[in-house]
């Protein structure tokens, strides 16, 4: 392993998971003390990783300071740090929060609507405002000076809204479930704020950045990533998540085949002046191995298949915790189990038109809690929620995690597909010295194998039933030198 990403440790009220920070500077006393942290970083250089911190700067806690200010007092300067409407009798826009219902808070005795994009405690920060952006600027600073090495930049191709904050059209806002995205998820000044930040603040400590960026294609991708651009160093893309006329809150299969295809056009497309990152899960989805497979028939093939195609990958692979030891979906029994700050709005939002047990089933099939359970090595996990560590799975990531650190070729090399018949993946990973063919079965059931491999040994699996033919979820590794 070669870095940690922390989601948020700061102090918070907890309203959305830590993603609501009320002080930027302090750790949240459930996760520790700032002597804590300390050690934390010091043991984590001390073993030759990095330390990545999550940056939730698109809005604050409305139990942030700033926010109390500009609440309480207008003529505070604080006032210019959110989006605060006069209450004319309506509200100012129509825009929906990502966590169901208006996006708007409405205080009654001062008179003002605020906005929030997110839940009605996660504020948005008015970027366009100078002193926004210094502060935040400083903010980072204080971090980077401490020795952390990068940050993920929580929902940061947001941070920029349109002037005037027009109404959203509600076609668009019925596709993406949210009214006003199109005024907001790459909006004017996006870029200017993004360059601002990496001079401003990583680019004197050499930091790393990754964006967490909902809704960038692969070309608006180019443009916050190009590496001549100073910008971003990475982002993550979330396309590759559905299957292709899918949502999240819906039970339904998932597709290898249009996740290969999706990171073909990655591989091939994204260009050299960029890096692209490759990742299955994270907290804020349910498991992928489960949507591939509900029954969890093949979970221990199927992890394996995905940790062998994230490993041998161009761009950098981040694992999120529970993947290594082969998770899946948790079988929560009802609203009583789930937290979510979104399931929970979602739910009572579905009531309206759906009986309990329907609405129930949705949430099911989408909850953010799937990937925010303990983890099996903690014995606090209740009865009906635990999980097994598969260690075949572990000892899987560990061998290939190796092999990439070990064969510079999987990390830089060519990329050249050999097979993208139906349930197929079949790639080369080569240059000058190396090449490395990983043949891909993307079905739960046994397919041909590819033949073509003169001069190639076989090193993973190291045993397989049949030569020519690959089992459910099977994946080999092969090596040429
Ligand atoms: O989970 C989602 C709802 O569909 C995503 O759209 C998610 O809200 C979006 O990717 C932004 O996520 C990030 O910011 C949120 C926070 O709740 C998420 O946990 C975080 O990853 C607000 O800070």
């Amino acid at each position: 392993m070669d870095a940690v990403w922390l989601s948020p440790i700061y102090d918070s009220p907890l309203d959305d998971n830590g993603y609501d920070i009320r002080d930027y500077h302090k750790i949240l006393p459930q996760f520790g003390t700032m002597e804590d942290f300390d050690e934390l970083l010091e043991g984590i250089h001390a073993r030759g990783m990095k330390l990545i911190m999550d940056l939730v700067v698109n809005h604050t806690s409305d139990e942030h300071e700033w926010f109390r200010q500009a609440l309480k007092d207008p003529s505070s300067k604080y006032r210019n740090y959110y989006f605060f409407e006069d209450d004319k009798g309506e509200l100012p826009n129509n825009w929906t929060s990502n966590f169901s219902g208006t996006a708007w808070n409405h205080y009654e005795d001062e008179k003002q609507y605020v906005l929030h994009l997110f839940s009605t405690k996660q504020m948005d920060l008015n970027w366009d405002d100078p002193d926004v952006r210094e502060d935040v600027i400083t903010m980072i600073r204080w971090w980077l000076e401490k020795g952390v090495d990068g940050f993920r930049m929580d929902v940061i191709n947001y941070i920029s809204k349109e002037e005037g904050l027009p109404d959203g059209d509600p076609f668009v806002g019925n596709l993406m479930g949210y009214t006003g995205i199109e005024h907001y998820y790459y909006g004017p000044h996006l870029h200017e704020y993004l360059k601002e930040i990496r001079e401003k603040a990583f680019d004197a400590y050499g930091a790393f950045s990754i964006g967490e960026t909902p809704g960038l294609g692969i070309q608006m991708a180019r443009l916050v990533t190009g590496e001549e651009r100073k910008e971003l160093d990475m982002i993550f893309s979330f396309d590759h998540l559905e299957t292709p006329g899918h949502v999240r809150f819906e039970d339904y299969r998932y597709d290898l085949n249009a996740f290969r295809d999706n990171m073909d056009t990655w591989m091939t497309q994204y260009g050299n002046n960029c890096w692209p990152t490759v990742f299955y899960n994270n907290h804020d989805n349910p498991r992928m191995i489960s949507k591939i497979d509900p029954e969890g028939k093949y979970r221990e093939a199927l992890s394996v298949l995905l940790a062998v195609i994230q490993m041998t990958l161009r761009g950098t692979p981040f694992i999120y915790q529970g993947d290594e030891m082969g998770l899946g979906n948790v079988p929560f029994r009802s609203m009583e189990d789930i937290t979510d700050v979104e399931s929970v709005n979602q739910y009572k939002e579905l009531l309206a038109d759906h009986e309990p047990s329907e609405a129930f089933r949705i949430i099911l099939a989408g909850t953010r809690d799937h990937a925010r359970v303990l983890l099996p090595w903690n014995d606090n996990a209740p009865e009906w929620a635990e999980q097994k560590i598969d260690e075949a799975v572990t000892s899987a990531y560990k061998e290939l995690i190796s092999l990439r650190h070990q064969h510079r070729v999987l990390v830089y090399g060519h990329y050249e597909l050999l097979d993208r018949s139906r349930n197929r993946y079949v790639y080369r990973r080569y240059d000058e010295h190396e090449s490395f063919i990983i043949d891909c079965n993307l079905s739960d059931h046994p397919v041909r194998a590819y033949t073509d491999l003169s001069g190639y040994t076989l090193i993973r699996p190291q045993r397989y039933s049949e030569l020519n033919v690959l089992q459910p979820y099977e994946a080999r590794i092969w090596f040429r030198k």
